[in-house]
């Protein structure tokens, strides 16, 4: 199996395991991803999910470029829409999900980053969609989710050039949230653990509600939002945080 799936604690941390060919994803590792995010999403105990590369050179160099010559058409647009499918299945994960851009991370392995909820990068990190190159364009959904991130006009400067950015200009833009020295596994709990201890279900009601923003006119998001605060107004962790408030206690939250 290329792509390990372990825990730390609560929890889960997923290394796509091809340092030979800089974690590079065969349609058979992507196959293997999306059986990873759905044992995953059964997993009752884990409150965030940590996603990185192994080696230390790549998160990922993207889509296995030796698979993709000389392909009938329809496989082609096939595989577009199965790496497509299996990184949306990180918007509906029930955790969030944090990249750990460790190296390279470049076309399809930095749209596996783009479709996690947040991206920490080591210094060494270089990122881009360079598919211009090889005269082809994004297909694991970057020229929907970078514009989203970063802007029409820096995710159309990053896909016409193809160029290469460095860790402190993805964090300029907001293309990571965040650049780390050091252990960057160590920096992923630390950075999970700002939130994982808050009600996984209002956790989700907020990534729910945030994920409707880009897409909906914004009284409609209002509306969205309406809904899913009195959601979570009427959780029973709702009740025990603002009870909590009033008792000047720590709030004991069961995710109910
Ligand atoms: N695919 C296959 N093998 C790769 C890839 C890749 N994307 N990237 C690197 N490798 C392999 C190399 O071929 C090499 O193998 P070998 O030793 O057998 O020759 C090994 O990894 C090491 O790579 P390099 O020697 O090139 O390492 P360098 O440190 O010199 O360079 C780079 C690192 C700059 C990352 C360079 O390897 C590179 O440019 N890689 C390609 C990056 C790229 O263009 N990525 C985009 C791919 S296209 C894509 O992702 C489209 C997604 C949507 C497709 C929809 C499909 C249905």
């Amino acid at each position: 199996m290329t792509i390990e799936l372990s825990r730390l604690d609560n929890l889960a941390l997923l290394t796509i395991n091809r340092p030979h060919a800089l974690n590079a994803l065969s349609f058979a590792i992507i196959q293997e991803i999306g059986s990873a995010l759905d044992a995953v999403a059964g997993m009752a105990d884990v409150r965030a999910l940590l996603i990185t590369g192994a080696g230390d050179k790549a998160f990922c160099a993207g889509a296995d470029i030796k698979e993709l010559r000389n392909r009938p058409l329809i496989d082609q647009k096939r595989g577009s829409e199965f790496g497509q499918g299996v990184f949306a299945k990180l918007d509906t994960l029930p955790v969030a999900s944090i990249a750990l851009i460790n190296g390279y991370a470049f076309g399809g392995g930095l749209e596996l980053a783009l479709a996690c909820t947040f991206r920490l990068a080591s210094p060494v990190a270089r990122m881009g969609l360079p598919e211009i190159k090889l005269g082809l364009i994004p297909g694991y959904g970057g020229t929907q989710r970078l514009p989203r991130l970063v802007g029409e006009s820096r995710a159309l400067e990053m896909i016409l050039t193809g160029r290469t950015l460095n860790a402190a200009e993805a964090a300029a833009i907001g293309l990571v949230n965040k650049v780390v020295e050091g252990d960057l596994i160590a920096a992923g709990k630390a950075f999970a653990a700002e939130f994982a201890g808050y009600s996984l279900r209002t956790l989700e009601f907020a990534r729910r509600a945030v994920q409707r923003a880009e897409k909906l006119p914004l009284v409609e998001g209002l509306r969205v939002e309406a809904d899913l605060s009195t959601l979570a107004y009427r959780t029973a962790d709702a009740e025990e945080g603002m009870a909590a408030f009033e008792e000047k206690r720590r709030p004991e939250f069961k995710d109910d």
